[in-house]
């Protein structure tokens, strides 16, 4: 169902709010179904239990390769870019793409993976990884991919939450001008990871690494001998599709669940609409698969659209700021989807790497992952689109499975900085902290959700109560997103960032609570809190004030060690940008740490600290203010 002019659009959104039912079950009649539905939604956000095309039956794989395969068999489901320009690049048409899949499948099927099984994907972005998710999706596995930069404890902690029974990787990963281990840091996990009884590796560097016999084999010998058609596993739409961890303001990760029908469904028309994608166009995400904006717009949503798309493995800056804009220029890139923090970065590096290459393929400009600033919109609009391609600032979350609020290209008049309008489907709401409506325009307040859609979280893995406390407790009958949010006098929507604790480091999501935890592993640390700050390229960094035993030993070194920590606990990402040595935290009578005074020390806002008089001791205040970094 492509919304066609922005008329269309004001029509179809009101009919998907008075008759959701009916506007849903239109949007899932084009796909192949090997069942039909009995039943639209079920919902209610108490427990919470939400269920799409209740009873219907379908394999999201039929829609994303066999559906395709008499029209368009021959068409490149995907490019693959490698890291190094001078590697050689591979492209798989949809029916290469079919058949890769069905093998994997077969080979995860005589390891004994059967549906419901849950399989853990820690690989860099090579075709294999797409076709992993696939293979699981065509027998019913559950896929739990892993972003490649996390540490071993991470993968650890992730594999038992959810008791993976697999795990496919690769012998090592080429990252810009970096080689790094990926069998090692999977050997390092396993050893707490007892559930896992078999590895499958593939060979991307050939670096040598340790086979641990009756448990680890090689892909490419797997692979040889199976058979390239594999059935497809008949899935309830409510059935497990996959796993994907992310960060909460408090704990651990949480494993966010969702189902095959209602993400299909969302995934896909999303796609469709928001980039307004055309039959024959390129198109190029440059996520990682290992977040969510690769699941659903480099993996599922193309291919159920059956887009063709650039996969790439490298990064922006390698081997120099020019590389996405070649790529750009190689593939004739049509629509081209990245993160603000790259934007920034790129636009720091200066126009004379843009200017080499054509761009004049370019139609549409996407942005997800973190609020984008003015400068960089505009940036990103007059030297990339060349102020002809519109740019769509997509807001949505890992939980919610699918764009939410968008400008649909070239159809919602934009303005930079605004996420603009919800799509279809879509009812948001702002609440005050009491959970009030904020009605009319010019406003400002918690983004919430009212009313559910398809491509919703479903639950937290093996941890409901954690779900519903999360996401559906703060504010009694909505989904809170955890997000701040203005409203502007034309209705349009702006997201402000996040009202918890949570930060957003270069559109990855991180909390303070694990970063805090990392630090405390070091044996010398008391006590830590981590709050975000204003950053040009990442757009929020990481400060950390800890409080050490060893107050005046040799503070260069204390800090490296905070660092190996969270390198070990997390992964790079996740790495404090600043770390201060204080004697005490502000806090208060009850020993809570208040960490607004944190936040606007770290923001250097130190002239309006608030309200201090409640603090146990206000004078930690002023020596955090005096060695504020
Ligand atoms: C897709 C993704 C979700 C959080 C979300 C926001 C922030 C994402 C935008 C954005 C402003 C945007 N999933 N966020 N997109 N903020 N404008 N267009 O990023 O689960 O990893 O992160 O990211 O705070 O809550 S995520």
């Amino acid at each position: 169902m492509r919304i066609t002019s922005l008329q269309h659009y004001h029509e179809q959104y009101q009919f998907s709010i008075q008759q959701p039912e009916q506007f849903w079950s239109r949007v899932a009649e084009e796909f192949v179904w090997n069942k039909k539905w009995d039943k639209v939604l079920e919902w209610n956000f108490e427990q919470p239990d939400v269920k799409w095309f209740i009873n219907g039956k379908l394999n999201i794989t039929e829609n994303c390769l066999d559906r395709h395969l008499d029209a368009r068999g021959d068409q490149v489901a995907y490019y693959w870019e490698p890291n190094d320009n001078d590697d050689e690049p591979r492209s798989y048409t949809y029916r290469q793409l079919y058949h890769e899949v069905c093998k994997v499948a077969n080979v995860m099927k005589r390891k004994g993976i059967t549906k419901g099984d849950r399989v853990c994907l820690y690989m860099p972005m090579v075709p294999e990884l797409a076709i992993a998710v696939l293979a699981c999706a065509r027998i019913g596995a559950v896929h739990s991919v892993v972003f490649a930069g996390f540490s071993a404890s991470s993968l650890a902690g992730r594999i038992q939450d959810s008791d993976c029974k697999m795990v496919l990787t690769t012998d090592g990963a080429y990252r810009g001008a970096k080689e790094i281990p990926i069998k090692k840091v999977v050997d390092e996990a396993l050893e707490l990871c007892p559930s896992v009884e078999h590895v499958i590796v593939l060979n991307r560097t050939g670096e040598a690494v340790h086979m641990q016999q009756g448990r680890d084999t090689w892909w490419h010998d797997e692979i040889r001998d199976v058979a390239d058609e594999c059935p497809a596993e008949q899935m309830d739409s409510e059935d497990l599709l996959f796993i994907l961890y992310t960060s909460g303001s408090t704990g651990k990760p949480k494993g966010v669940v969702h189902t095959c029908g209602g993400y299909m469904v969302y995934a896909s028309y999303t796609f469709q609409n928001v980039f307004q994608y055309r039959e024959g166009e390129v198109y190029w995400c440059t996520a990682d698969i290992g977040w969510i904006t690769g699941h659903s717009y480099i993996v599922y949503g193309p291919l159920l659209c059956g887009a063709t798309s650039v996969l790439f493995e490298g990064v922006p800056t390698f081997p120099d700021a020019g590389r996405f804009w070649q790529v750009v220029d190689k593939y004739h890139v049509n629509v081209f989807y990245t993160a603000p923090t790259a934007i920034r970065a790129l636009e720091a590096a200066g126009v004379d790497f843009v200017k080499p290459y054509k761009l004049s393929s370019l139609r549409v400009l996407g942005s997800v992952g973190e609020p984008i600033n003015v400068e960089a919109w505009q940036w990103y609009s007059d030297n990339i689109g060349k102020g002809q391609c519109p740019i769509v600032d997509t807001w949505w979350q890992t939980e919610t499975g699918g764009i939410m609020i968008s400008p649909l290209a070239d159809i919602t008049p934009t303005k930079p900085g605004f996420a603009t309008l919800p799509l279809p489907g879509i009812q948001p709401i702002l609440v005050d902290d009491k959970g009030n409506e904020i009605e009319g325009n010019g406003v400002e307040g918690n983004l919430c959700i009212k009313f559910p859609w398809p491509g919703m979280i479903r639950t937290t893995y093996g941890d409901h109560e954690r779900c519903r406390t999360n996401y559906f407790a703060t504010y009694k009958n909505l989904y809170f997103t955890g997000d701040g949010c203005k409203r502007d006098e034309d209705g349009y929507y702006r997201i402000t960032g996040r009202v918890d604790d949570v930060i957003n480091v270069s559109g990855h999501r991180i909390g303070t609570a694990e970063v805090e935890s990392a630090i405390n592993m070091h044996p010398d640390i008391v006590e830590s809190a981590v709050v975000g700050f204003p950053h040009d390229i990442k757009g929020q960094g990481i400060y950390a004030y800890v409080i050490s035993t060893k107050q005046n030993d040799d503070q260069e070194l204390l800090r490296k060690e905070i660092i190996a920590e969270v390198n070990k606990f997390i992964g790079p990402i996740a790495k404090p940008d600043k770390i201060q040595i204080v004697s005490g935290l502000p806090k208060t009578r009850s020993g809570k740490i208040m960490r607004r005074i944190l936040r606007k020390v770290a923001e250097g806002e130190l002239s309006n600290l608030g309200d201090t008089s409640t603090l146990l001791d206000p004078a930690v205040v002023d020596e955090i203010v005096k060695g504020r970094l």
